[in-house]
């Protein structure tokens, strides 16, 4: 099952303007940032409270216009791109949801944040909401 939010993920056109917004206006702290070269995106991972335990804005931006974030952009401008839950097991999670009805955007897991491992439920099975599905690196 679902353990916890990992991250609310929100697409932004340029990151260091918005790792900078965040830390100035809300008080975040930035506790990673990577190129993930596979998802097309340059990502900041802000701290919401002075541990990751509470939770986490995941800022993403895109490395290409061919890049998912680079489209959801185009077509909806900045926002709230997705919301992703710690999972103890992807495959698991992947397969109850496929079982429930649920598309899975990926056969197979894809390497997301860190190393953690990821799948996606396609938002229109989701009323509209991008689902990430993260197994924490062990
Ligand atoms: N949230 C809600 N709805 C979304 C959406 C999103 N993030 N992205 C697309 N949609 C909607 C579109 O608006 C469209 O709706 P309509 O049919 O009503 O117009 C519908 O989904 C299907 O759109 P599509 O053109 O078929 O699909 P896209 O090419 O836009 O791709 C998706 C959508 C989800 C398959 C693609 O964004 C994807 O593969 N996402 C997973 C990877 C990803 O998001 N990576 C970036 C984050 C990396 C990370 O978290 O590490």
């Amino acid at each position: 099952g679902l353990l916890r939010i990992d991250h609310v993920g929100v697409a932004v056109a340029d990151l260091d303007e918005a790792v900078e917004f965040y830390t100035r206006v809300f008080g975040m702290t930035c506790v990673h940032i990577e190129e993930n070269t596979d998802q097309g995106v340059r990502e900041a991972m802000m701290s919401v409270g002075p541990t990751t335990e509470g939770g986490c804005v995941q800022l993403l931006a895109p490395l290409s216009p061919a890049s998912a974030i680079a489209k959801f952009l185009d077509r909806s401008g900045p926002g709230v791109q997705q919301v992703a839950y710690t999972v103890r097991d992807v495959e698991v999670a992947a397969a109850v949801l496929r079982d429930r009805g649920m598309r899975l955007l990926y056969d197979a897991p894809r390497r997301g944040t860190a190393g953690s491992r990821i799948n996606f439920v396609h938002p229109k099975d989701a009323g509209g909401v991008l689902v990430e599905l993260v197994e924490p690196p062990r």
